[in-house]
C-alpha cells in the first residue's frame, strides 16, 4: 500500500507552514520538482491532475507492520480493523485503523522532528511557540490509555446509504498514549474570557498538492478542551508516534469523533467563536439538530456539530464463525466505550434480541479508556446462532438494534454489533 511520494526539498523536514504558498506560487514547476524533471507540456496539463507517476508506487509500504487490516483506500489511505483483532486492551500498532483525509508529512515518514514547533494563538493571554523539548521539561507528562473513534465508523450500516468511507465497526481503538495535558499547555498561554472553541492545524498534504489547502482542521469548544482528559501526545504504547498516526505530535481528545485528534499538529488557535476550519463546516461531522426521516434533505442551519460519541460496544472473542460444541459454556468477550464517560452495563443475547444476559463489566483503566466485558455462553444444540452485544451508558441510553437515527453523513451509528456462531455436534 503506498501513496504519492511527497518528497520535495519543501516538504522535508519540520517546517510546518512554511511550505504555504508553495505550489501556488510555483504551480506546475513543484510538479516537475517532485518528479525531479521539467514536464514539458505542463501548460497542457488540467488543473487538479496529478501526474501519474506521482500517484504511483514510490516503494514506501504504508501497511508496513500493520497485520489483518481491511483497506478502503488508498488515496487517501484509510484502513479499518476487523473485530477479532481488537481484543488487546491496549490496541498495538499492527491493530489500530488508519484514517487520513489528506497525505502523509515527509517528515513524519523521516521521524525527523528537527525544529518542530507548536503554536498556541488567539484568545490567549500569552501566545506560546513550544518545541517538543519545552512540551516535556515545562508540563507534567500523563499516559493515558484513551479511544480514539471515527465519526463515521458504523457508516456502512445506515439505510439509505451515505457518502464517505463505508466503515463497519473497525475504525476504533484504545492505544496507550504519552504525552502533557491540553488543559495544561492552554492554562500556561492563559485562556482569555473570550475563548470559545480550539482550532487544530497539522502539516499533512493536501491531496492536490495544493499547499493553499488544508487537508482538515477541526476544534472542540473550549470547555471540551481544558476538562483534562485530553493529551498532546508524542508516544504511543511506548514509541515516538507512528507516522501514519501522527509523528511527532497529535492532539487525543477522547469522547469526540477522532477527527478532532489532530495528528501532525503545529498549531492550536484559540477562538473567539466555534471555529471554521477545513471540515467544520458545510454537511462534515454534522448531524442535524433533531431526528430526521432517512433520505432527508435537511437545511444547513438546521446542522449541528457532532460532539460526544454514543455509547457503543464490539464483540472481539471469539472471532464471527466461529464454530462451537453445543451445551458447553464459552466465553464471549469485548469492550465498550461512552463519549460521556463510564459505561454502565452491558448485555448480550443468543436468541436475536428475545432475552439478555447481563455480562460481567470492568472498570476503565482510566477515564474514557474502553472497559473489558465478559459473559459466558452456552449454546442449546446445533445450528446457527448469533452473539448481539448492547452496551448502555450511565443515563440508560443503549445501543439499538437497528441503526441509529439516520443523518445525512451517516456519523455515529451505535448499532449492536453482531457475530456469527455455529454450534456442531
Ligand atoms: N492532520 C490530520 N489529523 C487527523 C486526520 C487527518 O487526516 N489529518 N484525520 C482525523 C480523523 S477523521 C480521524 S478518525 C483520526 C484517525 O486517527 P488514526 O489514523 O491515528 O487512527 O485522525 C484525525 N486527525
Ligand atoms: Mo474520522
Amino acid at each position: 500500500m503506498t501513496q504519492p511520494s511527497t518528497h520535495t526539498p519543501e516538504t522535508a523536514g519540520a517546517k510546518g507552514q512554511s511550505r504555504r504558498g508553495f505550489l501556488k506560487t510555483t504551480g506546475l514547476t513543484a510538479l516537475g520538482s517532485m518528479l525531479g524533471m521539467t514536464i514539458p507540456f505542463e501548460r497542457n496539463l488540467p488543473a487538479g491532475i496529478i501526474p501519474v507517476a506521482l500517484a504511483q508506487d514510490t516503494g514506501a509500504d504504508f501497511m508496513a507492520g500493520k497485520e489483518g487490516m481491511v483497506v478502503l483506500g488508498d488515496r487517501p489511505l484509510n484502513a479499518e480493523t476487523p473485530a477479532h483483532l481488537l481484543d488487546d486492551d491496549i490496541t498495538p500498532y499492527k491493530h489500530l485503523f488508519v484514517r487520513m483525509n489528506g497525505l502523509v508529512p515527509q517528515n513524519a515518514l523521516d521521524q525527523d522532528a528537527e525544529g518542530w514547533v507548536l503554536t498556541v494563538d488567539g484568545e490567549v493571554e500569552t501566545p506560546l511557540e513550544l518545541t517538543i523539548e519545552d512540551l516535556q521539561s515545562r508540563f507534567e507528562t500523563v499516559t493515558s490509555r484513551l479511544v480514539i473513534e471515527c465519526g463515521g465508523n458504523g457508516r456502512a450500516f445506515f439505510q439509505p446509504g451515505t457518502s464517505g468511507n463505508q466503515w463497519t465497526m473497525g475504525a476504533i481503538g484504545c492505544p496507550e498514549w504519552t504525552g502533557v495535558r491540553l488543559a495544561d499547555v492552554l492554562n500556561a498561554a492563559g485562556v482569555k474570557d473570550s475563548a470559545v472553541y480550539t482550532g487544530h492545524y497539522g502539516n499533512d498534504v493536501h491531496l492536490s498538492f495544493d499547499e493553499d489547502k488544508e487537508v482538515i482542521s477541526r476544534g472542540v469548544p473550549i470547555e471540551k478542551a481544558l476538562e483534562g482528559d485530553a493529551i498532546i501526545a508524542w508516544a504511543m504504547n511506548g514509541e515516538p508516534l507512528p507516522a501514519l498516526h501522527g509523528f511527532p505530535l497529535r492532539l487525543v481528545i477522547p469522547g469526540y469523533p477522532a477527527s478532532v485528534s489532530q495528528k501532525y499538529l503545529n498549531r492550536i488557535w484559540v477562538r473567539d467563536k466555534e471555529h471554521d476550519g477545513e471540515k467544520m463546516s458545510g454537511d462534515s461531522y454534522r448531524i442535524p439538530a433533531y431526528p430526521v426521516a432517512p433520505g432527508t434533505e435537511v437545511p444547513p442551519e438546521d446542522m449541528v456539530v457532532l460532539t460526544e460519541m454514543p455509547v457503543k460496544s464490539v464483540i472481539t472473542f471469539p472471532r464471527t464463525g466461529t464454530e462451537l460444541a453445543p451445551e458447553t459454556p464459552t466465553e464471549v468477550r469485548g469492550h465498550a466505550w461512552c463519549g460521556k464517560g463510564d459505561v454502565a452495563a452491558v448485555h448480550i443475547s443468543t436468541d436475536f434480541g428475545q432475552t439478555w444476559q447481563e455480562a460481567v463489566l470492568d472498570a476503565p483503566h482510566n477515564r474514557f479508556a474502553w472497559q473489558r466485558w465478559r459473559a459466558e455462553v452456552t449454546l442449546p444444540q446445533h445450528g446457527y446462532y448469533e452473539v448481539w452485544a448492547r452496551a448502555t451508558d450511565q443515563d440508560g441510553i443503549s445501543q439499538p438494534p437497528l441503526s441509529p437515527v439516520w443523518n445525512p453523513r451517516g456519523y455515529a451509528n451505535n448499532i449492536q454489533h453482531r457475530i456469527a456462531l455455529v454450534a456442531s455436534a
